[in-house]
């Protein structure tokens, strides 16, 4: 009889083997490859924190999913999206994002940035905002074809507010 335990208990831990290399094989997966191939954040999603603001990175645009964010913290999850693949050379193989806050005076003032972003990258930008008028801003430029390429110029700004 002791036997027929002895085996029951080696099956059963032979199966609760599997599934926890399973379970390990199923995490590793997901923290060493954002799924596109790309070294990435280590996260399954694109959203970014809880409350973040994503804030997507594109030939020529600056897209948050987000005008306006309450004074406080505020993060940003950064994404350069690789949705859309260069078929020519245009330029936008690397993007920046700048945070900056107008002035009384008019004038922008950067209050934070990420910058060198490639093709799928993403990364988080947390700030401490006041109120105010802000633009979110790519200042990245580049020379393509021997012309100088400003993305801020091509349209890479985008207004946000901090209420
Ligand atoms: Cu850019």
């Amino acid at each position: 009889m002791w036997r027929m335990d002895l085996k029951a208990r080696v099956e059963l831990a032979i199966g609760l083997a599997v599934v926890a290399l399973g379970t390990l094989l199923l995490v590793s997966a997901c923290g060493s490859d954002d799924g596109h191939g790309h070294a990435g954040t280590g996260t399954m999603t694109s959203n970014g924190p809880a409350g973040s603001i994503q804030v997507k990175l594109v030939n020529w645009a600056v897209e948050p999913t987000a005008t306006s964010a309450k004074a406080g913290t505020v993060t940003f999850h950064v994404v350069h999206d690789m949705q859309h693949m260069h078929t020519t050379n245009e330029g936008g193989n690397v993007h920046d994002l700048q945070v900056a806050r107008k002035n009384a005076d008019g004038i922008f003032e950067i209050v934070g940035q990420v910058q060198g972003l490639k093709m799928g990258d993403t990364r988080d930008l947390t700030l401490d905002l006041a109120p105010g008028d802000y633009e979110l801003q790519c200042n990245a430029t580049e020379e393509v074809n021997g012309q100088v390429v400003a993305h801020y110029v091509k349209g890479m700004h985008t207004p946000f507010k901090v209420l």
